[in-house]
């Protein structure tokens, strides 16, 4: 199967006619390929988005609304294929895909077409003076660049504002996990998404987001990924004055106090470290964990992993599915290796899983926990992207403070307390763009939505993401 890139309302191969190899990560094979797009492929997106853009940025709110339900409603009948090619592409369970992506990707494009009836600009009453009303105009053509986790629920997470808003975009999924951005251009078009409106350009990182980086007509960028990539963007974006959100990696402390509720804080802490094998940036990749309920937590915590069944994505009964390639799983073994240098002792896990028959290539690896380990070693400050995690004890606020906020990131972080003053205390100290009390991930699609330090500058979620997607202009008029 070839995939195509979607530039004027059409589904065509890239300029260069080359395509690249894309692989199922469950059994290691090649099973379709891949637009290696070019700079001109960009170009052509670029135009097509601009010619769209006068007559898009004019449509009315309630026309917008009207295509982006219909496109939401077309993912919500196509949910099975749209799981399964998710599944396939990615590695993941494909229940979690049923559960989670597919429907989530859903609820983005309809949260933000009714959101943006709902929008409404600020005004500013000076006492008889003047008044000052603020329009907010859309920015012309975006850029959105999203990564190989949660492919089709954070492609559309970005694209859902910004055709709210009014723009036009240009778009790259990651070149790893492409399907469902395609799957995504061909519901486009059956909803009557006007050419050019959206535009989907495949291929290579480097080369394609890096075209839509450099391009001086793309006024803003959208981006999730990794801190480097976020660098190198920010690099290029910064001195083009080019408007920038970036939602980077993590290292997410999962705090347990010792009068946490055990039994939820244990299935939790299992989901929260290794849902989606790991590789999702909201992730409590450290367990802190009080002393006096450190022993009885870790041994439980222990047993409930070692019963996490890795397996054949498309079997119900999988906890864990594969990881998304073969580099990847060679990254996160790289990182086992460290933790044991650096003096880790792997509780369980730790190892490549070797399925059988058709799986036998597939990317598997064992839950893995790790103890005994310094809250500033590499393990512990790096982002592992896997199903690994570390655990240890602590003894106080202060000093679990110190290890939480030890890291350059600060995107996530999750307490378990039944004392709600601690709670609070501690949310508030906490540095970090989401804290989490007594929960994990549990997502209301108007919060504020981002991380501090290497984590990311700029929040998506709810107004936050139509802000970012439009320009105000203030208007003063003398009274
Ligand atoms: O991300 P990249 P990758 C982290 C995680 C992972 C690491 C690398 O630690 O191991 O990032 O993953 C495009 N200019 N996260 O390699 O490379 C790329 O094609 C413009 C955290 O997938 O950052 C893809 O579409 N674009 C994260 C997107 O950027 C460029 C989720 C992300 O790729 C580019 C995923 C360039 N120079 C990985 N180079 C999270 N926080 O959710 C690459 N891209």
């Amino acid at each position: 199967m070839q995939i195509q890139n979607y530039i004027g309302g059409s589904l065509i191969n890239p300029s260069s006619n080359l395509f690249l190899d894309n692989y199922n990560p469950a059994q290691g094979k090649v099973y379709s390929y891949i637009p290696d797009s070019e700079k001109e492929d960009i170009e052509k997106a670029y135009k097509a988005a601009k010619e769209a853009f006068p007559s898009w940025s004019k449509t009315t709110r309630e026309e917008r609304f009207r295509i982006m339900m219909k496109i939401a409603d077309l993912i919500e009948q196509k949910h099975d294929e749209l799981a399964l090619a998710e599944s396939i592409d990615n590695g993941k369970p494909v229940k979690l895909a049923h559960h989670v992506d597919i429907p989530r990707a859903a609820s983005n494009i309809r949260f933000f077409a009714t959101a943006i009836m709902h929008y409404a600009s600020e005004s500013h009453d000076m006492n008889g003076v003047a008044i000052n009303y603020t329009l907010r105009k859309p920015i012309g053509v975006v850029g959105c660049i999203s990564p190989w986790n949660l492919p089709l629920y954070l492609f559309t997470w970005k694209i859902a504002p910004a055709l709210a808003a009014g723009n036009t975009v240009v778009a790259k999924p990651s070149e790893v996990t492409p399907m469902t951005a395609y799957l995504f251009s061909k519901i486009c078009i059956e909803a009557g998404l006007p050419e050019g409106v959206l535009n989907i350009v495949h291929g290579l990182g480097v080369k394609v987001g890096a075209a839509i980086t450099e391009h001086p007509g793309i006024k803003a960028i959208s981006f999730t990924g990794g801190t480097e990539t976020g660098k190198a963007i920010a690099k290029v974006a910064a001195p083009m004055f080019k408007k920038l959100s970036l939602e980077l990696g993590g290292k997410n402390p999962n705090i347990i106090f010792a009068d946490c509720d055990f039994e939820n804080a244990l299935r939790t802490s299992v989901m929260s470290s290794f849902a989606n094998q790991g590789q999702i940036c909201l992730c409590g990749s450290r367990i802190f964990v009080e002393r006096p309920i450190y022993e009885k937590f870790k041994t439980a915590f222990v047993e409930k992993v070692k019963k996490l069944k890795v397996g054949d994505p498309n079997d119900a009964s999988s906890n864990l599915g594969a990881l998304v390639s073969k580099d990847h799983l060679e990254k996160v073994l790289g990182y086992i290796e460290l933790a044991k240098e650096e003096g880790g002792t792997i509780l369980t896990g730790g190892e490549q899983i070797h399925l059988d028959g058709e799986l036998k290539e597939g990317n598997y690896l064992a839950p893995t926990v790790i103890e005994g380990l310094a809250f500033n070693c590499r393990t512990n400050q790096e982002e592992i992207f896997g199903p690994v995690v570390t655990i240890m004890p602590f003894d106080t606020e202060e000093e679990v403070l110190t290890y939480a906020n030890s890291t350059q990131y600060g995107l996530a972080a999750t307490v378990w307390t039944q004392d709600v003053t601690k709670a609070n205390r501690v949310a508030a100290q906490l540095e970090s763009g989401i804290v989490w009390v007594n929960c994990w991930l549990v997502r209301d699609l108007r919060t504020p939505f981002g991380g501090v330090k290497s984590s990311g500058v700029g929040r998506e979620g709810g107004f936050n993401a139509l802000n970012f997607f439009t320009e105000p202009t203030n208007v003063c008029i003398k009274l």
